[in-house]
């Protein structure tokens, strides 16, 4: 019997009659049956979260809410294989990267924000007034209400905590929505916040897609007061007119078409090293990835020659192998999508350095999602492949003479989610890191995360920062007091 992912409503799992599969992109098999939410489960979630606002959640301080946040990621840590085995099983990224990044992370985001909010205070001034006397300005923090988390595919576990502690963090109750096609890890942490004893209605998860289904009846719903969104530019487009209606708080982290920008003075090695992860790690499926990487000129042959070398020795393989380094994308219909990239970059023009298929095995994992790394050359900076986010283990190489060529080449996007520049010359990298339009930008690294700092994106990429007190701010309102004294 395939395992059942039901949804979590006022603390009980509830089931429906509506269904649909949760497939392994490894191979096609099938990892689980999910229960998609109906429109009266989604009212019920609403309802149950706007109870347990007035009810023992809203009366818990900030150090009490902190503590139960820590007992969730106790919870996580207790039951970790299972949680590394279920996100797996949804996505086929490789056991190495499930067990040193999503898990651990998602883990990681309960105990950072129980802290934050434990430690962190408001605002004071004090001010004069005429008669003398003065006044005291303080200000505290009160929840938004009942959020809304729709969350992507790629990190389940780490996008959904990513939002879902802070938002729990900062006294809100929540209805989630992950991913339709990774649905699992999000089901175990019902299990644990039940096994912890959240108060009922605090955390609801309901499953489903999105338009006509439970996303949609989420972000249309006139008693949730917010909407925290990851996933694609033109969702967040969708969700940001669907929230209109009731003028909900939107905090959205969309896509990105990233560059990097590797300088004729970096250090070689590692700005391969960096670019081989910020290209492929998780097939390319992380909104941070290069897409587009601009080398300069004098070393472009020899740098292109080393990412094609190591491209080609990535180890593809079967998810719980030691030795696997890249995984199936998340679906076929993914698949496809990235597949018309590979043809569309032909049409274009393109010279394919290596790959641009699919990966043949010979067994079961014909039938899963696998394309092979691709490295593009040759494509004008208008080609839809350099312009269009594609989301897979794939990037353009170009290259350019100057600083200032590199940095017009790199902001040319209508994208601005994170960059990665590569350099030894210290003032250099401070000179182009803070011309380079985006949210995020990395100097001789990728993907180094500190969790205080902000996060977010410009343009196409997003509204709003999250992160460390970004977060807080966004899923808090201030109220200002003002006492004569
Ligand atoms: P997606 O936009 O297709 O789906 C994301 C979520 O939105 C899913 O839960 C989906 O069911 C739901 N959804 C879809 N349409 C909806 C609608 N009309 N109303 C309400 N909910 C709806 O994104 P995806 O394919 O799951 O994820 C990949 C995308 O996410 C890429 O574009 C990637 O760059 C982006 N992403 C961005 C970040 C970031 O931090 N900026 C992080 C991860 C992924
Ligand atoms: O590391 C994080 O906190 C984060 N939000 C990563 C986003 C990755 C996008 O795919």
């Amino acid at each position: 019997m395939p395992h059942e992912i039901k949804n979590y409503v006022a603390g009980r799992f509830v089931a429906s009659t509506s269904r649909f599969d949760d497939i392994n992109p490894v191979d096609g098999s099938l990892a689980g049956i999910v229960h998609e939410a109906d429109k009266s489960t989604v009212d019920l979630a609403v309802q149950a979260a706007r109870e347990a606002l007035r009810g023992p959640w809203g009366s818990l301080s900030a150090a009490e809410r902190g503590a139960m946040l820590n007992q969730i990621a106790d919870g996580i840590e207790a039951r970790f294989d299972e949680f590394v085995a279920a996100e797996i099983a949804d996505t086929g990224k490789p056991l190495a990267q499930a067990r040193t990044l999503d898990i651990p992370r998602g883990t990681a985001n309960f105990r950072f924000f129980a802290n934050l909010v434990s430690t962190s205070g408001t605002e004071c001034f004090e001010m004069g007034t005429p008669d003398g006397s003065g006044a005291l300005n303080y200000s505290v923090r009160k929840p938004l209400g009942v959020v809304g988390v729709i969350s992507p595919w790629n990190l389940p576990f780490l996008l959904l905590t990513w939002k879902l502690a802070p938002a729990m963090a900062a006294g809100n109750t929540i209805i989630a929505k992950p991913s339709e096609e990774t649905p699992a890890t999000a089901a175990l942490l019902a299990e644990v916040m039940h096994e912890v004893g959240i108060p009922p209605g605090v955390f609801n998860l309901v499953n489903g897609f999105g338009p006509g289904s439970a996303g949609e009846f989420v972000t249309t719903h006139p008693d949730v007061d917010a909407i925290t969104f990851t996933g694609e530019s033109a969702t967040g487009s969708a969700i940001m007119r669907a929230a209109a209606g009731n003028v909900k708080a939107l905090s959205f982290e969309l896509g990105g078409k990233n560059a990097a920008i590797i300088f004729e003075d970096a250090n070689l090695d590692q700005a391969v090293d960096g670019t081989v992860r910020s290209v492929f790690s998780n097939c390319g499926q992380v909104c941070l990835c290069s897409e587009r990487v601009y080398v300069h000129q004098r070393i472009f042959d020899e740098f292109v020659a080393r990412l094609k070398d190591r491209a080609e020795a990535l180890r593809m393989g079967w998810p719980d192998d030691e030795q696997t380094e890249i995984g199936p994308l998340v679906s076929t219909a993914h698949r496809d999508k990235v597949l018309s990239y590979y043809e569309l970059a032909r049409e274009e023009g393109a010279t394919v350095v290596t790959g641009g298929g699919i990966p043949e095995f010979g067994d079961a994992r014909d039938q899963g999602a696998w394309v092979q790394p691709t490295i593009l050359t040759g494509l004008e900076e208008s080609a839809r492949c350099v312009r269009e986010e594609i989301f897979g283990p794939v990037c353009h190489i170009a290259p350019f003479t100057t600083e200032e060529q590199a940095v017009a080449m790199a902001n040319d996007s209508a994208y601005g989610l994170a960059g990665a520049v590569w350099t030894t010359n210290l003032s250099r990298a401070h000179r182009v890191a803070r011309q380079i339009e985006a949210g995020i930008v990395w100097v001789n690294t990728w993907y180094l995360r500190d969790l205080r700092t902000p996060f977010g994106g410009v343009k196409l990429s997003g509204i709003g920062r999250e992160g460390g007190v970004h977060s807080l701010n966004f899923y808090s309102e201030p109220t200002n007091i003002c006492i004569k004294l």
